[in-house]
């Protein structure tokens, strides 16, 4: 039964208004809560399993109060796990352990009955740059040496949440079991998690992702990091489409612990979506005015840290302009009985690098940050604040800054404050341009598609796909400088598919044959290639970026409204002479060096995509996609 050897107290008796005083709340903290009567008997079945395998000492399922994240953060205080900023409003740090501070793309793994159904199978694709499989007994096998017993001595949290607003028909429901209150207090940020959740499981049809996760503990059984544990020797994400359900043991980092993010919206969630014919991608969601004051709608799909964030919070240069942000990491998007594609943010919160944030990159963030929020290997001031590479001046007078290691720091130190993976955690609401719309639960009208990447040379500064299929073909051809985001380091060039080359759910051909489908569901938007980071020969940067990019939006907009602002080209659609409003910029652009195309770049281009549809997805390429390839091998033979 589903209390085996555990401790269940009724719901909401930990549940205190904010104004209570910690030594209050931690008097209590030996009290867990929960009423099982809230659950539904698939709930309920669920948790058996995870208690029968997992074997907490307690249950607490989360109410998402406030009283319930006082509870919580006492106890992480306690045990070390987080420090409190007292520079801000209710905001904590977190330092992991040093070894679990990325995503693990390679310990990432989606379990179908045949390989094919997760990943292209190709001859020289081994192994596949498009992710992992794993066989069902090998899945088996992986949970079986990991999670018996894991959760002994622990509390299991059960979080219910919700991606989307709770009750949309865009919307999706997961129950998230964890034995780390971080990620119970990181998940009541980026998702809405509680209470409500639960009793709309009760009311509605009751389907939820099922998603499991243990911090885990080495085979040792002794933790390297107390406050922080984990074993990251053993860490596993495993995704199984077919149950709907998650398993990730071992990491306590968001990418492997907030299972709502990447491992749902994302990689589950692109697998729902291929069943019921609508996308779930890596795209922010930003809405755009003009001086006329007409709105518009776009999304934008950017590798990891390529500038998504600052994207979806930018600050318009161009007089009359008015950006405002929906979300900033993933898009669910479907047609409604009209034809025309909607989008919702799944998400609650935003889970931002924060390298690099600053009032100058993104001030919208920077005033969303300071309140509410979990940070995490980011550098701490001796003045109760935080500190990371690109924010501004560290050698405040008589402030003293702490490295996410823990260690005194200064610019002489010659190593990073900040990890350069480090997170800030919070509400999307607390955005001050957080749209109007953000929460309509029938979503919002999607009128143009980004496609981007880091690009050094040869990529224009945008361009626009000539009709669906050729955006589907750009989507397929990206590639960007590598992130810090992930295991991958350096500057290689990295082919980055729709900026989801570590989140697919299943076979990328079948991805892209689904994509092209979507022509004949709806009315579908216009597609366009952005690069931001195009350089001159002498290493600077051609274009000045940042609130500048409103420029690229104000001929993105136009070419949506049809404006004939346009000359065809090689490789699709540029700006057409004159048409990119520069007017009242300081800087001079070379619009010659930004645009140009060189034939030689773009026919190695051609190849370096051609090499790799052929070795990473074979035959699985959709013939319309490998026509594509051939019409800009053309297009540029005759440059
Ligand atoms: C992210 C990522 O954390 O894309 O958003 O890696
Ligand atoms: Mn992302």
């Amino acid at each position: 039964m589903l209390l085996k050897g555990a401790q269940l107290l009724r719901c909401g008796l930990l549940s205190r208004p904010q104004s209570h005083n910690f030594r209050l709340l931690c008097r209590s903290l030996s009290v867990h809560y929960g009423d099982a009567k809230t659950l539904t008997p698939a709930v309920r079945k669920y948790l058996e399993q995870c208690v029968d395998l997992c074997q907490p000492d307690k249950i607490h399922i989360c109410d998402g109060t406030v009283g319930e994240s006082k509870m919580l953060q006492c106890l992480m205080l306690k045990q070390g796990t987080i420090v409190p900023l007292p520079k801000y409003h209710n905001c904590w740090l977190a330092r992991t352990n040093p070894a679990d501070v990325a995503r693990v793309e390679s310990r990432t793994f989606i379990c179908t009955e045949r390989k094919e159904q997760a990943i292209p199978v190709t001859e020289k694709a081994t192994p596949s740059a498009l992710g992992n499989w794993i066989s069902e007994g090998d899945l088996k096998k992986a949970i079986d040496e990991r999670f018996p017993g894991c959760m002994k001595g622990r509390t299991m949290y059960v979080i219910p949440f919700s991606m989307g607003p709770v009750g949309s028909p865009l919307s999706k429901v997961g129950i998230e079991v964890t034995d780390s209150p971080y990620v119970v207090e990181s998940m009541k940020v980026m998702t809405r998690a509680g209470t409500q959740v639960l009793d709309h499981l009760q009311a509605g049809d009751g389907q939820f992702v099922k998603c499991l996760h243990s911090v885990g503990t080495p085979p040792s059984g002794v933790h390297a990091q107390p406050s922080w544990p984990c074993d990251p020797e053993r860490t596993i994400v495993l995704h199984k489409p077919s149950d709907n359900e998650i398993v990730s043991y071992g990491s306590g980092y968001g990418g492997n612990s907030l299972l709502g993010k990447k491992c749902f919206a994302l990689r589950i969630g692109s697998t729902i979506a291929k069943r019921e014919g609508w996308l779930a991608e890596h795209m922010v969601i930003l809405g755009i005015t003009n001086p006329k004051g007409k709105k518009i709608y776009l999304t934008a799909a950017f590798p990891s840290a390529c500038g998504k964030t600052n994207l979806a919070m930018m600050k318009p240069s161009l007089p009359g302009y008015k950006v405002e942000c929906v979300g900033d990491d993933i898009a669910w998007m479907k047609f409604d009985s009209q034809g025309v594609l909607r989008a919702i943010n799944p998400e609650f919160g935003f889970f931002g690098v924060a390298p690099g944030t600053s009032k100058a990159t993104n001030p919208v963030a920077m005033d969303t940050i300071f309140r509410n929020t979990i940070f995490t290997n980011v550098a701490s001031t001796s003045d109760g604040g935080v500190y990371w590479e690109g924010m501004g001046d560290a050698n405040v007078k008589d402030v003293t800054v702490t490295d996410w290691l823990g260690k005194l720091w200064s610019k002489e130190s010659g190593r990073n404050a900040a990890h350069a993976n480090s997170r800030f955690c919070t509400p999307a609401s607390q955005c001050p341009i957080i749209d109007p719309a953000w929460e309509d639960p029938a979503g919002v009208p999607i009128s143009g598609m980004i496609f981007g990447g880091r690009r050094p040379a040869g990529v224009p500064l945008v361009f626009e796909a000539r009709d669906w299929t050729h955006g589907v073909f750009i989507g397929a051809a990206m590639r960007s400088e590598a992130t810090a985001a992930a295991e991958h380091k350096g500057k290689v060039i990295m082919h980055d598919p729709f900026a989801m080359r570590p989140f697919f759910g299943y076979n990328f051909g079948d991805y892209l044959s689904h994509w092209l489908s979507m022509e004949k569901r709806g009315k579908v938007p216009k597609i366009f290639h952005v690069n931001w980071f195009r350089k001159s020969e002498d290493g600077q940067f051609l274009w000045p970026g940042f609130g500048e990019n409103s420029r690229v939006l104000d001929w993105i907009f136009r070419r949506v409204e049809g404006e004939k602002c346009y000359e065809e080209s090689a490789i699709g659609r540029l700006p057409s002479k004159d048409s990119l409003n520069l007017a009242g910029l300081d800087e001079k652009i070379d619009l010659e060096q930004l645009f140009s195309l060189p034939k030689d770049f773009w026919a190695q281009e051609a190849r370096e995509i051609e090499k790799y549809f052929k070795e990473q997805v074979g035959q699985h390429l959709p013939r319309e996609v490998a026509d594509q390839l051939e019409v800009l091998k053309a297009r540029v033979a005759d440059m």
